[in-house]
């Protein structure tokens, strides 16, 4: 059997949930019209991962909104929306050795020197306000210099030129760390950066390690096997066998483009300044490469960029207090944060908030934890509990100024009348929606009692409504 990647993710897609993936056949723009058909087809709240056939200017087909829900996700690490953060951040704590292989599918076709032509490949132009084409999907592979360990990351690359890309490295993510040590050295520094690949290996490039690298280890993990790799044709790293497409190149020092703005997970267009630019030596890809783009400042950015810190949290909560059970950073609110824990001692709530905005530091804003007996991925029910069990007065806490200054929240930023702005720090909300431990009773609550509901056999109980059997003439006046 061939080892996982993104074609036998879409195949067990299409025989599980065939109705969850659309073809558009028709010529499209990859210029704005490929993410309108996108956003279109994902008004009910659906979000169908959508091929298209035919774009314009490439003889490459492309698939968009294939990670957009936890659904999806969840299948694609082989278990249930309820079950999935758990299992994501237990498969952490337990990573798996890459595969070393000659066999390379990646290698089908190798593209160099005058060959090498970005224009080809059907990268969109996702948002309206976006300076450019961008590759949303690539996870760019380097070498720290210090330590020499493999890391993996998946940062925006604009489209510059034929053979080039601009990437942007948030200052604290390994990429930037790495970046700023090859600038120091004065050394060009090599990167691959692959797209397309089995959700595992883009999930495992975006979650927070501790330390540089291991994001092939947890990849790995994640997928159930090891990640096969193979070498790159002109940089001195190791890139993922099965990936659609790997466009190789060099970071020279001191070499800066204008790059951004560009739409971001909060759904703002920010970012916009001179950052380091990737000259692409080689294009590698299958021979009827399938590219895969991530749609940004949406559904599927925010979906698969909360899991893995999602999972994240759950393993780090976990070490801090007994009693976790649940963690949810919902996909519409990557600000917020809720976990429901059984309590054992109140301090356990503050322990498990605090745990939560240490693994997640820039980005939450308000954390709720809740009782054992809430669904943190039921929205109505934590509100509920916020509603009944929070107190402001004793109940909240505010860690003021705990992340920024700025950063990709509009919030992180004050803004002058004369059209400037400067950076501000932001400040957390951490909620306690616990009942007190007894023996401070809390009322009890108002339900049917569930043994009884569970015994109702509602199909031979609820009969359709019939006035002739009701002992009421409706008929009367
Ligand atoms: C679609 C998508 C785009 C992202 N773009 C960037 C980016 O442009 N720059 C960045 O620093 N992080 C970006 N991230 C977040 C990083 O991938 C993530 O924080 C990762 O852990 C960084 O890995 P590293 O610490 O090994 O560099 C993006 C995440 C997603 C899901
Ligand atoms: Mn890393």
């Amino acid at each position: 059997m061939a080892s996982k990647d993104l074609r036998t993710f879409i195949r067990e897609l299409h025989q599980k949930r065939p109705d969850e993936l659309k073809l558009v056949s028709q010529q499209v723009d990859p210029r704005l019209e490929l993410t309108a058909i996108a956003e279109k087809s994902s008004q009910d709240g659906r979000y169908p991962g959508v091929f298209f056939t035919n774009v314009k200017g490439s003889s490459i087909p492309l698939v968009i909104n294939l990670t957009a829900t936890y659904e999806r996700l969840a299948l694609a690490l082989g278990t249930s929306v309820q079950e999935l953060v758990k299992a994501y951040g237990e498969r952490q704590g337990h990573p798996v050795a890459p595969k070393i292989t000659q066999e390379a599918p990646v290698h089908d076709v190798v593209l160099q020197g005058k060959e090498v032509d970005l224009y080809a490949l059907p990268i969109p132009h996702h948002n309206e306000t976006d300076s450019n084409f961008y590759v949303t999907s690539g996870v760019l592979i380097c070498k720290d210099p210090e330590s020499g360990r493999t890391n993996a990351g998946m940062y925006r690359h604009q489209v510059q030129a034929r053979d080039q890309l601009g990437v942007w490295f948030y200052e604290s993510h390994h990429g930037g760390v790495i970046w700023r040590r090859y600038e120091a050295l004065g050394k060009p520094m090599e990167v691959a950066i692959a797209i397309g690949h089995h959700p595992a290996f883009a999930l495992a490039a975006i979650s927070r390690l501790p330390g540089i690298g291991g994001e092939f280890e947890e990849a790995g993990a994640l997928l159930g096997e090891p990640l096969e790799l193979t070498k790159a044709r002109t940089v001195d790293l190791l890139v993922p066998a099965r990936a659609e497409i790997v466009l190789e190149g060099v970071l020279y020092p001191r070499q800066r483009h204008r790059e951004g703005p560009f739409g971001e997970w909060p759904g703002y267009t920010v970012e916009e300044g001179e950052k380091p630019c990737i000259k692409i030596t080689t294009i590698t890809m299958r021979k009827d490469a399938l590219y895969y783009t991530i749609f940004p400042a949406n559904e599927e950015h925010r979906v698969i960029g909360a899991l893995p810190r999602m999972g994240s949290i759950y393993r780090r909560v976990r070490e801090a207090i007994p009693g976790l059970v649940n963690v949810n950073v919902p996909a519409h609110a990557r600000t917020h944060c809720y976990i429901s824990i059984k309590k054992y001692q109140d301090s356990d709530v503050k322990k498990a908030a605090m745990t939560a905005i240490l693994t997640e530091p820039e980005n939450l804003r308000f954390v709720v934890v809740v009782d054992d007996d809430i669904n943190v991925f039921n929205e109505r029910e934590v509100m509920w509990a916020i509603g009944t069990r929070f107190n402001a007065d004793k109940d909240l806490l505010m860690v003021k100024d705990w992340s920024g200054p700025g950063g990709l929240n509009p919030t992180g930023w004050e803004y002058h009348p004369d059209g400037s702005r400067t950076p501000i720090m932001s400040t957390v909300m951490l909620l306690d929606a616990t009942m007190p431990l007894p023996p401070r009773q809390y009322p009890p609550l108002s339900r049917p009692p569930k043994e009884l509901v569970e015994r109702v056999d509602a199909a031979r109980v609820l009969r359709d409504f019939d006035p002739s059997l009701l002992k009421v003439n409706l008929d009367s006046h």
